[in-house]
């Protein structure tokens, strides 16, 4: 095959890496994506270094300059969006409408950043001694590096590398392995709006050599990762071991609560998006429903007939709803699951078999168990793949605890018609964000997102509370 291979950028330069790799469309294995240059460690290193030596001069530019490459870049993205969310959907296999939804995300995400680089400001007040005055500003904290994962391939590059920029931070984005052309692109697109060299840096390739160099190297101020509990936990270690700043945002087991008093087509609909839509590859997907028992056959029959209609096919394909799994691994996974479910007791209600479709691709058919508890490890454990269940439960008490009675902490909904309720619930679901009578999964970009427990370490991202991470703070005093 001969394919041009996209470089990594360091020090202001497109660079060869140690080989390459062809990023495979999940929807059509014939349908190679783009091929991707691999960084090694010592490409890590020179980037780290490159931006170590950006960062002076860059964080004391002008905010303006920030702004106004973050709006050019931002405007870029959302102009290109139908090319870059058709990458997206080639790539990652989330449907053609999902994938240009999410390019225009990162568009706004980039543009709303621009906002927030004039918006640095701090406070003044009399000191106690007399005449003395104290500041307290903020700053940026020097090399940033950043690891995102493969299920939001744009978005959430962008919204980690945009309020790093915008703060006046250098960064070092190592993407998934998985899906490196939607990061190429809008590191692409950033450095031709005009950042200075080694300000923004990209080195693709894979967690154990580009993710492993990156996390322990002592220049690296601060990191900020999305992905497993698992790896977290690892970035954590590796952090905390030279105290590094580091922000992580891992999986859910997200509860959808069903009450007897929800309007059922709401109910329906929003579990179903919330449960399977980007083929329930997403950390705030609703992979517990939790019904009442007053509703619960009425809600099966209703979610059986919903998932019926489904139309799982190649995310190009024109009225597709849900697109296949991401790869082989991630098929596995979900099939393992599946197989657990139903060793466990678990009734298959609907779907969990793979389907052929004209293009060869990972396709699974959305899975919905019933006659579940919250004991079993569907219930215990993130799937992340098209694979809801189930839980009956006798009443509103019971429904909480059993949302809450969970390791993880990142969502928690709830469909009812209950003012009462509805109320009880967003006070006391221990998550970090909850929604009523609205998917758990789809987030607006300019507000926390962010959990508890092992869903989230460290500080909020995305909206205001971004600066909490991308910034240190500053106490002057000063006698005049
Ligand atoms: C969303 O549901 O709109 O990896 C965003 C994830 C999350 C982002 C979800 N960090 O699934």
């Amino acid at each position: 095959m001969n394919m041009e291979v996209k470089r990594n950028l360091i020090a202001g330069q497109w660079v060869e890496g140690s080989g390459s790799r062809v990023n495979e469309n999940p929807s059509d294995k014939s349908d190679p994506v783009g091929s991707f240059a691999s960084a090694t460690a010592d490409q890590v290193n020179d980037a780290v270094s490159a931006a170590k030596k950006a960062f002076t001069a860059w964080s004391r530019t002008s905010p303006q300059v920030r702004s106004d490459i973050l709006d050019k870049a931002g405007n870029e993205v959302i102009a290109r969006k139908e090319e870059l969310g058709k990458q997206l959907s080639r790539e990652e296999g989330k449907t053609l409408p999902e994938g240009i939804g999410e390019a225009t995300r990162a568009g706004q995400v980039l543009k709303w950043f621009a906002g927030e680089a004039l918006r640095i400001h701090g406070d003044k007040m009399s000191g106690l001694r007399p005449g003395t005055e104290v500041e307290v500003t903020r700053e940026g904290l020097g090399v940033v590096g950043i690891i995102t994962p493969w299920n939001f391939p744009i978005a959430i590059p962008a919204w980690k590398v945009a309020p790093a920029l915008a703060f006046g931070n250098t960064v070092v984005l190592k993407p998934a392995d998985l899906v490196p052309a939607s990061a190429w692109s809008l590191v692409d697109i950033l450095q031709r709006a005009g950042l200075p060299e080694g300000v923004l840096n990209l080195t693709m390739g894979s967690g154990s050599v580009v993710g492993n160099a990156l996390i322990n190297h002592k220049d690296v101020s601060a990191v900020t990762f999305t992905g497993s509990t698992k790896t977290g936990k690892t970035v954590a270690e590796a952090c905390v071991k030279r105290l590094a700043r580091v922000q992580l945002e891992m999986g859910g087991k997200n509860p959808m609560v069903v009450l007897d008093d929800a309007d059922l087509d709401i109910a329906v609909e929003a579990s179903f998006q919330g449960a399977f839509g980007s083929t329930g590859q997403r950390c705030t997907a609703s992979s517990r429903l939790i019904v009442q028992q007053g509703i619960h056959d009425k809600f099966v029959a209703a979610m059986v007939e919903r998932l019926k209609k489904a139309k799982i096919d190649n995310a190009l394909e024109p009225g597709a709803e849900i697109g296949p799994v991401v790869d082989q691994r991630q098929l596995d996974q979900d099939l393992e699951y599946i197989g657990i479910a139903q060793k466990e007791g678990a009734k298959l209600a609907w779907g969990g078999e793979l389907l052929n479709r004209k293009t060869q691709g990972f396709y699974l058919n959305c899975a919905l168990f019933t006659e579940t508890n919250n004991n079993m490890r569907i219930s215990r454990e993130e799937v992340f793949g098209p694979v809801a269940n189930v839980i009956r439960v006798k009443d509103y008490d019971e429904a909480l605890s059993v949302a809450n009675d969970t390791e993880y902490g990142l969502v928690g909904g709830i469909c009812t018609t209950s003012l009462k309720h509805a109320t009880h619930f967003k006070r006391n679901i221990e998550a970090g964000m909850t929604m009523v009578n609205l998917p758990t999964a789809g987030v607006d970009y300019f507000v926390p997102f962010g959990g508890r427990k092992n869903s989230s370490y460290g500080s909020r991202e995305q909206g205001e509370l971004a600066r909490e991470f991308f910034t240190v703070v500053k106490t002057a005093y000063t006698r005049p």
